[in-house]
Protein backbone atom coordinates (compact mmCIF):
# COMPACT_ATOMS: atom_id res chain seq x y z
CA UNK A 1 0.00 0.00 0.00
CA UNK A 2 1.47 3.50 -0.48
CA UNK A 3 2.15 5.41 1.74
CA UNK A 4 0.40 8.89 2.14
CA UNK A 5 3.24 12.49 2.62
CA UNK A 6 2.68 13.81 5.54
CA UNK A 7 1.39 17.22 6.71
CA UNK A 8 4.70 19.49 6.28
CA UNK A 9 4.54 21.37 9.56
CA UNK A 10 5.72 24.65 10.68
CA UNK A 11 8.72 24.16 13.45
CA UNK A 12 7.39 23.26 17.26
CA UNK A 13 7.54 26.97 18.45
CA UNK A 14 4.97 27.84 16.24
CA UNK A 15 1.68 28.84 18.02
CA UNK A 16 -0.45 25.84 16.09
CA UNK A 17 1.11 23.44 18.08
CA UNK A 18 -0.23 24.98 20.95
CA UNK A 19 -2.79 23.55 22.46
CA UNK A 20 -5.22 26.69 22.83
CA UNK A 21 -4.80 26.95 19.10
CA UNK A 22 -8.23 25.39 17.99
CA UNK A 23 -8.48 23.03 15.52
CA UNK A 24 -12.08 22.08 13.66
CA UNK A 25 -13.70 20.97 11.00
CA UNK A 26 -16.42 22.70 8.85
CA UNK A 27 -20.02 22.34 7.54
CA UNK A 28 -23.18 24.10 6.85
CA UNK A 29 -26.69 22.85 7.10
CA UNK A 30 -28.14 23.02 3.46
CA UNK A 31 -24.74 20.76 2.04
CA UNK A 32 -24.62 18.07 4.12
CA UNK A 33 -28.07 17.53 6.53
CA UNK A 34 -30.90 16.53 3.64
CA UNK A 35 -33.94 15.49 5.14
CA UNK A 36 -35.40 19.08 3.60
CA UNK A 37 -39.10 18.00 4.13
CA UNK A 38 -39.10 16.46 7.49
CA UNK A 39 -40.13 18.14 10.77
CA UNK A 40 -41.60 21.04 9.89
CA UNK A 41 -38.45 22.68 7.69
CA UNK A 42 -39.66 25.21 5.36
CA UNK A 43 -38.75 25.75 1.81
CA UNK A 44 -35.09 27.70 1.49
CA UNK A 45 -33.92 29.78 -1.58
CA UNK A 46 -31.79 26.66 -2.33
CA UNK A 47 -34.53 24.35 -2.76
CA UNK A 48 -36.43 26.57 -5.11
CA UNK A 49 -33.29 27.42 -6.97
CA UNK A 50 -32.40 23.90 -7.11
CA UNK A 51 -35.66 23.32 -8.99
CA UNK A 52 -34.93 25.23 -11.94
CA UNK A 53 -33.36 23.44 -14.41
CA UNK A 54 -29.73 24.17 -15.39
CA UNK A 55 -28.83 25.72 -12.25
CA UNK A 56 -27.13 23.34 -10.44
CA UNK A 57 -24.85 20.65 -11.97
CA UNK A 58 -26.52 17.07 -13.20
CA UNK A 59 -29.50 18.69 -12.04
CA UNK A 60 -28.37 17.77 -8.05
CA UNK A 61 -29.97 19.01 -5.07
CA UNK A 62 -29.69 19.19 -1.25
CA UNK A 63 -32.61 16.91 -0.92
CA UNK A 64 -30.31 13.67 0.91
CA UNK A 65 -27.16 15.02 0.59
CA UNK A 66 -24.95 13.30 3.10
CA UNK A 67 -27.90 12.47 5.06
CA UNK A 68 -26.59 14.03 8.24
CA UNK A 69 -30.09 15.20 9.81
CA UNK A 70 -30.59 11.12 10.55
CA UNK A 71 -26.51 10.11 10.86
CA UNK A 72 -25.36 13.09 12.71
CA UNK A 73 -23.99 10.71 15.95
CA UNK A 74 -22.15 8.57 13.22
CA UNK A 75 -20.75 11.89 12.10
CA UNK A 76 -19.82 13.16 15.56
CA UNK A 77 -18.18 9.96 16.57
CA UNK A 78 -15.73 10.29 13.22
CA UNK A 79 -15.30 14.04 14.12
CA UNK A 80 -13.93 12.80 17.78
CA UNK A 81 -12.30 9.97 15.95
CA UNK A 82 -10.38 12.05 14.40
CA UNK A 83 -8.73 13.89 17.04
CA UNK A 84 -10.54 17.47 16.04
CA UNK A 85 -11.41 19.84 19.05
CA UNK A 86 -14.36 22.03 17.30
CA UNK A 87 -16.99 21.63 15.09
CA UNK A 88 -17.95 24.68 12.86
CA UNK A 89 -22.31 23.94 11.74
CA UNK A 90 -25.12 26.19 10.57
CA UNK A 91 -28.46 26.43 11.75
CA UNK A 92 -30.85 26.03 8.74
CA UNK A 93 -32.94 29.19 9.13
CA UNK A 94 -35.85 27.54 7.68
CA UNK A 95 -35.94 24.34 9.75
CA UNK A 96 -35.94 26.03 13.60
CA UNK A 97 -38.22 29.04 12.63
CA UNK A 98 -42.15 28.96 11.13
CA UNK A 99 -43.88 30.90 8.33
CA UNK A 100 -45.52 33.07 11.81
CA UNK A 101 -41.68 33.65 12.78
CA UNK A 102 -41.62 31.47 16.08
CA UNK A 103 -39.54 28.63 16.86
CA UNK A 104 -40.51 25.50 15.38
CA UNK A 105 -39.86 23.21 18.43
CA UNK A 106 -38.92 19.71 15.97
CA UNK A 107 -36.26 22.02 14.28
CA UNK A 108 -34.52 23.17 17.76
CA UNK A 109 -34.68 19.10 18.52
CA UNK A 110 -32.69 18.66 15.97
CA UNK A 111 -29.89 21.14 16.98
CA UNK A 112 -29.73 20.23 20.45
CA UNK A 113 -29.17 16.41 19.67
CA UNK A 114 -26.22 17.15 17.58
CA UNK A 115 -25.08 19.49 20.38
CA UNK A 116 -25.68 16.77 22.98
CA UNK A 117 -23.34 14.43 20.87
CA UNK A 118 -20.86 17.18 20.49
CA UNK A 119 -20.80 17.98 24.23
CA UNK A 120 -20.63 13.99 24.85
CA UNK A 121 -17.11 14.12 23.00
CA UNK A 122 -15.70 16.87 24.19
CA UNK A 123 -15.91 19.10 20.80
CA UNK A 124 -16.43 22.74 21.14
CA UNK A 125 -19.67 23.65 19.05
CA UNK A 126 -19.51 27.10 16.44
CA UNK A 127 -22.74 27.95 14.62
CA UNK A 128 -23.32 29.76 11.84
CA UNK A 129 -27.03 30.97 11.70
CA UNK A 130 -27.03 31.87 8.02
CA UNK A 131 -25.06 30.02 5.67
CA UNK A 132 -26.73 31.06 2.34
CA UNK A 133 -30.33 29.13 3.25
CA UNK A 134 -32.40 32.05 3.36
CA UNK A 135 -36.45 30.82 3.85
CA UNK A 136 -38.06 31.38 0.91
CA UNK A 137 -41.23 32.91 1.93
CA UNK A 138 -39.04 35.50 2.85
CA UNK A 139 -37.34 35.61 -0.57
CA UNK A 140 -41.02 35.85 -1.96
CA UNK A 141 -40.92 39.03 0.14
CA UNK A 142 -37.75 40.64 -1.31
CA UNK A 143 -35.52 38.58 0.08
CA UNK A 144 -32.48 40.60 1.04
CA UNK A 145 -33.42 43.14 -1.11
CA UNK A 146 -36.51 43.80 1.46
CA UNK A 147 -35.06 45.72 4.44
CA UNK A 148 -37.33 43.79 6.56
CA UNK A 149 -35.50 40.63 6.12
CA UNK A 150 -32.93 41.96 8.53
CA UNK A 151 -35.00 42.41 11.53
CA UNK A 152 -36.48 38.92 10.41
CA UNK A 153 -32.54 38.19 10.92
CA UNK A 154 -32.04 39.58 13.95
CA UNK A 155 -35.06 38.08 15.48
CA UNK A 156 -34.29 34.28 14.70
CA UNK A 157 -30.79 35.16 16.32
CA UNK A 158 -32.34 36.95 18.83
CA UNK A 159 -35.53 33.52 19.04
CA UNK A 160 -32.38 30.61 18.60
CA UNK A 161 -29.58 32.12 20.43
CA UNK A 162 -32.66 31.72 23.54
CA UNK A 163 -33.30 28.46 22.83
CA UNK A 164 -29.82 27.09 22.52
CA UNK A 165 -27.91 29.46 25.38
CA UNK A 166 -25.29 27.85 27.11
CA UNK A 167 -24.55 25.68 24.44
CA UNK A 168 -21.88 26.93 21.73
CA UNK A 169 -18.62 28.27 21.59
CA UNK A 170 -19.05 30.68 19.49
CA UNK A 171 -21.85 32.20 17.04
CA UNK A 172 -21.18 33.40 13.76
CA UNK A 173 -24.15 35.50 12.48
CA UNK A 174 -23.90 35.07 8.29
CA UNK A 175 -21.37 33.13 6.23
CA UNK A 176 -19.76 34.71 3.21
CA UNK A 177 -22.49 38.10 3.04
CA UNK A 178 -20.22 38.84 -0.42
CA UNK A 179 -21.73 35.28 -2.29
CA UNK A 180 -24.92 36.33 -1.14
CA UNK A 181 -24.87 39.72 -2.33
CA UNK A 182 -22.59 39.28 -5.40
CA UNK A 183 -23.03 35.89 -6.53
CA UNK A 184 -26.50 35.50 -5.71
CA UNK A 185 -27.91 39.02 -6.69
CA UNK A 186 -25.09 40.24 -9.80
CA UNK A 187 -23.84 37.21 -10.80
CA UNK A 188 -27.03 34.79 -10.59
CA UNK A 189 -24.66 31.60 -10.70
CA UNK A 190 -26.30 31.62 -7.20
CA UNK A 191 -29.95 31.88 -5.49
CA UNK A 192 -31.82 33.44 -5.63
CA UNK A 193 -30.13 33.91 -9.51
CA UNK A 194 -30.72 37.52 -9.43
CA UNK A 195 -28.36 39.49 -11.77
CA UNK A 196 -27.05 43.45 -11.08
CA UNK A 197 -24.77 44.93 -9.11
CA UNK A 198 -27.66 47.40 -7.85
CA UNK A 199 -29.08 44.55 -6.65
CA UNK A 200 -26.02 43.10 -4.75
CA UNK A 201 -25.15 46.39 -3.01
CA UNK A 202 -28.31 46.67 -1.67
CA UNK A 203 -28.92 42.94 -0.82
CA UNK A 204 -25.36 43.69 1.27
CA UNK A 205 -26.29 46.36 2.93
CA UNK A 206 -29.55 44.12 4.14
CA UNK A 207 -26.90 41.74 5.61
CA UNK A 208 -24.69 43.60 7.22
CA UNK A 209 -27.79 45.38 8.49
CA UNK A 210 -29.27 41.82 9.81
CA UNK A 211 -25.85 41.35 11.22
CA UNK A 212 -25.32 44.73 13.32
CA UNK A 213 -28.95 44.08 14.32
CA UNK A 214 -28.46 40.39 15.42
CA UNK A 215 -25.13 40.93 17.51
CA UNK A 216 -26.85 42.87 20.59
CA UNK A 217 -29.35 39.92 20.46
CA UNK A 218 -27.27 37.07 20.98
CA UNK A 219 -24.94 38.82 23.18
CA UNK A 220 -28.00 39.59 25.58
CA UNK A 221 -29.14 36.00 25.39
CA UNK A 222 -25.46 34.09 25.73
CA UNK A 223 -22.17 34.45 26.94
CA UNK A 224 -20.66 33.26 23.91
CA UNK A 225 -18.18 35.08 21.75
CA UNK A 226 -19.96 36.36 18.78
CA UNK A 227 -18.36 37.16 14.99
CA UNK A 228 -19.00 37.17 11.45
CA UNK A 229 -17.57 34.66 8.24
CA UNK A 230 -16.13 36.67 5.68
CA UNK A 231 -14.35 34.79 2.70
CA UNK A 232 -11.84 36.58 1.04
CA UNK A 233 -9.26 36.00 -2.16
CA UNK A 234 -5.58 37.28 -2.82
CA UNK A 235 -5.86 39.62 -5.50
CA UNK A 236 -3.00 40.65 -7.79
CA UNK A 237 -2.59 42.51 -11.20
CA UNK A 238 -2.13 41.08 -14.47
CA UNK A 239 1.00 43.42 -15.34
CA UNK A 240 2.42 46.53 -13.81
CA UNK A 241 0.04 48.71 -16.32
CA UNK A 242 -2.02 51.89 -14.42
CA UNK A 243 -5.11 50.04 -15.78
CA UNK A 244 -4.22 46.68 -14.42
CA UNK A 245 -2.91 48.03 -10.76
CA UNK A 246 -6.83 49.98 -10.45
CA UNK A 247 -8.50 47.19 -11.83
CA UNK A 248 -6.80 45.19 -9.01
CA UNK A 249 -7.66 47.57 -6.36
CA UNK A 250 -11.05 47.82 -7.43
CA UNK A 251 -11.47 43.83 -7.35
CA UNK A 252 -9.86 43.65 -3.76
CA UNK A 253 -12.29 46.46 -2.89
CA UNK A 254 -15.41 43.97 -3.97
CA UNK A 255 -13.95 40.74 -2.99
CA UNK A 256 -12.21 41.41 0.21
CA UNK A 257 -12.48 45.48 1.49
CA UNK A 258 -16.74 45.71 0.71
CA UNK A 259 -17.28 43.55 3.78
CA UNK A 260 -14.39 44.35 6.05
CA UNK A 261 -14.36 47.77 5.67
CA UNK A 262 -17.87 48.30 6.56
CA UNK A 263 -16.96 46.08 9.99
CA UNK A 264 -14.38 47.59 11.13
CA UNK A 265 -14.08 51.08 9.20
CA UNK A 266 -18.40 51.86 9.34
CA UNK A 267 -18.33 52.82 5.81
CA UNK A 268 -18.07 50.88 2.07
CA UNK A 269 -15.13 51.28 -0.12
CA UNK A 270 -15.28 54.07 -2.80
CA UNK A 271 -14.00 51.69 -4.78
CA UNK A 272 -17.68 50.06 -5.40
CA UNK A 273 -18.57 53.46 -6.67
CA UNK A 274 -16.41 53.27 -9.34
CA UNK A 275 -16.95 50.06 -10.45
CA UNK A 276 -20.62 50.41 -10.23
CA UNK A 277 -21.76 54.04 -10.64
CA UNK A 278 -25.50 53.26 -10.32
CA UNK A 279 -25.63 51.13 -7.41
CA UNK A 280 -26.03 53.37 -4.44
CA UNK A 281 -26.87 51.26 -1.03
CA UNK A 282 -29.67 51.45 0.87
CA UNK A 283 -28.07 52.95 4.03
CA UNK A 284 -30.54 55.12 6.70
CA UNK A 285 -29.17 57.13 9.78
CA UNK A 286 -27.32 54.71 11.82
CA UNK A 287 -27.41 51.86 9.98
CA UNK A 288 -23.26 51.76 9.40
CA UNK A 289 -22.72 52.36 13.28
CA UNK A 290 -25.03 49.19 13.81
CA UNK A 291 -23.27 47.28 11.41
CA UNK A 292 -19.80 48.23 12.87
CA UNK A 293 -20.74 46.97 16.43
CA UNK A 294 -17.30 45.51 17.92
CA UNK A 295 -17.47 41.95 17.40
CA UNK A 296 -15.14 39.16 19.79
CA UNK A 297 -13.84 37.41 16.70
CA UNK A 298 -13.72 37.57 12.96
CA UNK A 299 -14.03 34.82 11.04
CA UNK A 300 -12.13 34.60 7.28
CA UNK A 301 -12.69 31.82 5.05
CA UNK A 302 -9.60 31.81 2.34
CA UNK A 303 -9.08 29.24 -0.65
CA UNK A 304 -7.07 31.12 -4.09
CA UNK A 305 -5.83 34.13 -5.88
CA UNK A 306 -7.12 35.46 -8.57
CA UNK A 307 -5.09 37.70 -11.34
CA UNK A 308 -7.44 40.33 -12.64
CA UNK A 309 -6.80 42.79 -15.84
CA UNK A 310 -8.41 46.28 -16.90
CA UNK A 311 -11.91 45.46 -18.57
CA UNK A 312 -10.90 48.29 -20.90
CA UNK A 313 -13.78 49.92 -18.90
CA UNK A 314 -14.20 50.56 -15.08
CA UNK A 315 -14.48 46.85 -14.33
CA UNK A 316 -12.11 44.09 -14.12
CA UNK A 317 -11.42 40.51 -15.60
CA UNK A 318 -10.16 37.21 -14.20
CA UNK A 319 -7.46 35.75 -15.85
CA UNK A 320 -6.49 32.20 -16.00
CA UNK A 321 -2.88 31.95 -15.61
CA UNK A 322 -0.89 29.37 -16.76
CA UNK A 323 1.32 26.76 -15.52
CA UNK A 324 0.32 27.67 -11.84
CA UNK A 325 -0.92 24.97 -9.83
CA UNK A 326 -5.21 24.53 -9.19
CA UNK A 327 -7.94 22.74 -7.69
CA UNK A 328 -10.68 20.89 -8.98
CA UNK A 329 -12.61 23.96 -8.78
CA UNK A 330 -10.10 25.44 -11.16
CA UNK A 331 -8.96 28.03 -8.10
CA UNK A 332 -5.03 28.60 -7.91
CA UNK A 333 -2.93 27.32 -4.70
CA UNK A 334 -1.71 30.42 -3.41
CA UNK A 335 -1.07 30.19 0.23
CA UNK A 336 1.55 33.33 0.23
CA UNK A 337 -1.92 35.33 -0.43
CA UNK A 338 -3.58 34.04 3.10
CA UNK A 339 -0.57 35.41 4.74
CA UNK A 340 -0.46 39.00 3.16
CA UNK A 341 -4.42 39.57 3.52
CA UNK A 342 -4.09 38.86 7.22
CA UNK A 343 -1.18 41.43 7.43
CA UNK A 344 -3.03 43.65 5.48
CA UNK A 345 -6.23 43.40 7.62
CA UNK A 346 -4.31 43.62 10.25
CA UNK A 347 -2.63 46.78 9.63
CA UNK A 348 -5.72 48.40 7.76
CA UNK A 349 -7.71 47.56 11.01
CA UNK A 350 -7.15 48.65 14.45
CA UNK A 351 -10.51 47.42 15.42
CA UNK A 352 -9.89 43.96 14.01
CA UNK A 353 -10.72 41.37 16.52
CA UNK A 354 -8.90 38.16 16.87
CA UNK A 355 -8.91 35.97 13.73
CA UNK A 356 -10.21 32.30 13.33
CA UNK A 357 -10.01 30.90 9.64
CA UNK A 358 -13.63 29.22 9.41
CA UNK A 359 -12.33 27.68 5.88
CA UNK A 360 -9.73 26.49 4.27
CA UNK A 361 -9.40 23.53 1.89
CA UNK A 362 -9.85 21.91 -1.46
CA UNK A 363 -11.49 20.32 -3.96
CA UNK A 364 -10.20 17.04 -5.73
CA UNK A 365 -11.87 14.46 -7.60
CA UNK A 366 -10.98 12.22 -5.14
CA UNK A 367 -11.97 8.11 -5.48
CA UNK A 368 -11.66 5.30 -2.56
CA UNK A 369 -9.36 2.30 -3.90
CA UNK A 370 -8.85 -0.72 -1.58
CA UNK A 371 -10.42 0.99 1.42
CA UNK A 372 -8.24 4.59 1.10
CA UNK A 373 -8.06 7.80 -0.77
CA UNK A 374 -5.21 9.19 -1.93
CA UNK A 375 -5.45 13.40 -1.43
CA UNK A 376 -1.82 13.61 -1.63
CA UNK A 377 -2.89 17.62 -2.95
CA UNK A 378 -4.98 18.16 -0.14
CA UNK A 379 -1.82 17.50 2.28
CA UNK A 380 0.26 19.71 0.30
CA UNK A 381 -2.31 22.74 0.30
CA UNK A 382 -2.95 21.95 3.89
CA UNK A 383 0.41 22.29 4.98
CA UNK A 384 1.25 25.25 2.58
CA UNK A 385 -1.50 27.17 4.33
CA UNK A 386 -0.76 26.36 7.76
CA UNK A 387 2.64 27.66 7.37
CA UNK A 388 1.24 30.71 5.76
CA UNK A 389 -0.61 31.51 8.12
CA UNK A 390 1.86 30.44 10.57
CA UNK A 391 3.92 33.27 9.41
CA UNK A 392 0.76 35.93 9.30
CA UNK A 393 0.92 34.99 13.41
CA UNK A 394 4.84 35.88 13.35
CA UNK A 395 4.05 39.38 11.71
CA UNK A 396 1.22 39.93 14.76
CA UNK A 397 -1.77 38.74 13.39
CA UNK A 398 -3.37 37.45 16.44
CA UNK A 399 -5.11 33.98 14.93
CA UNK A 400 -6.81 31.75 17.19
CA UNK A 401 -7.73 28.75 15.28
CA UNK A 402 -8.48 26.56 12.07
CA UNK A 403 -11.55 24.85 10.95
CA UNK A 404 -10.87 23.16 7.58
CA UNK A 405 -13.73 22.64 4.96
CA UNK A 406 -15.00 20.47 5.02
CA UNK A 407 -15.26 17.58 7.11
CA UNK A 408 -17.32 15.85 4.50
CA UNK A 409 -17.72 15.55 0.68
CA UNK A 410 -20.87 17.74 -0.01
CA UNK A 411 -23.24 20.04 -2.22
CA UNK A 412 -20.87 22.09 -3.38
CA UNK A 413 -23.75 24.64 -4.44
CA UNK A 414 -23.94 25.68 -7.90
CA UNK A 415 -21.85 22.31 -8.66
CA UNK A 416 -23.65 19.52 -7.17
CA UNK A 417 -21.81 16.58 -5.80
CA UNK A 418 -18.90 16.91 -8.31
CA UNK A 419 -16.95 18.87 -6.52
CA UNK A 420 -15.15 17.07 -3.43
CA UNK A 421 -13.98 19.19 -0.72
CA UNK A 422 -13.89 16.91 2.20
CA UNK A 423 -11.44 15.04 4.46
CA UNK A 424 -13.72 12.61 4.64
CA UNK A 425 -15.02 10.68 0.90
CA UNK A 426 -18.90 10.47 0.37
CA UNK A 427 -19.98 7.28 -1.34
CA UNK A 428 -23.61 9.24 -2.22
CA UNK A 429 -24.99 5.81 -2.98
CA UNK A 430 -24.56 4.48 0.41
CA UNK A 431 -23.85 7.24 2.40
CA UNK A 432 -20.27 5.56 3.44
CA UNK A 433 -17.74 7.60 4.47
CA UNK A 434 -13.87 7.08 4.37
CA UNK A 435 -11.85 9.51 6.02
CA UNK A 436 -9.02 10.44 2.97
CA UNK A 437 -5.09 10.32 3.46
CA UNK A 438 -5.23 13.83 4.66
CA UNK A 439 -7.72 13.15 7.51
CA UNK A 440 -5.62 10.55 8.90
CA UNK A 441 -2.35 13.40 8.28
CA UNK A 442 -4.42 15.74 10.70
CA UNK A 443 -5.04 13.21 13.00
CA UNK A 444 -1.89 12.10 13.60
CA UNK A 445 -1.00 15.78 13.79
CA UNK A 446 -3.39 16.27 16.75
CA UNK A 447 -1.98 12.85 18.48
CA UNK A 448 1.73 14.62 17.81
CA UNK A 449 0.53 17.69 19.66
CA UNK A 450 -1.34 15.96 22.07
CA UNK A 451 1.81 14.38 23.08
CA UNK A 452 3.65 16.75 23.08
CA UNK A 453 1.51 18.99 25.31
O1 LIG B 1 -18.70 25.01 -0.06
C1 LIG B 1 -18.41 26.35 0.11
C2 LIG B 1 -18.96 26.86 1.44
O2 LIG B 1 -20.32 26.66 1.53
C3 LIG B 1 -18.68 28.32 1.60
N1 LIG B 1 -17.30 28.63 1.37
C4 LIG B 1 -16.68 28.08 0.19
C5 LIG B 1 -16.93 26.60 0.10
C6 LIG B 1 -16.25 26.02 -1.15
O3 LIG B 1 -16.77 26.63 -2.30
Amino acid sequence: MPVSPQLVLPPAGSAIWRRDFLFGAATAAYQIEGATEVDGRLPSIWDSFGAVPGNIANGDTGAVACDHYHRYADDVALLAGLGFSAYRFSIAWPRVIDENGRLNPKGVAFYQRLLDKLDERGIAPYATLCHWDLPQHLQDRGGWLNRDTSLRFADYADQISRALAGRVRGWMTLNEPWVSAYVGHAEGRHAPGLRSPRYAVEAMHHLLLGHGLAVPALRANDKAPVGLVANVNGVTAASDSAEDQLAARRAHANNNLWVLDALFKGQYPEELRQLWPDAIAPVRDGDMATISVPLDFVGINYYFRAVVASDGGHGYVVQQTPGVERTQMGWEVHPDSLRNLLVEFHQRYPEMPPVYITENGMASDDRVQDGRVHDEQRIRYLGRHFAAIDQAMQQGVDVRGYFVWSLLDNFEWAYGYDKRFGIVHVDYTTQQRTPKDSALALKSFFQQRAERA
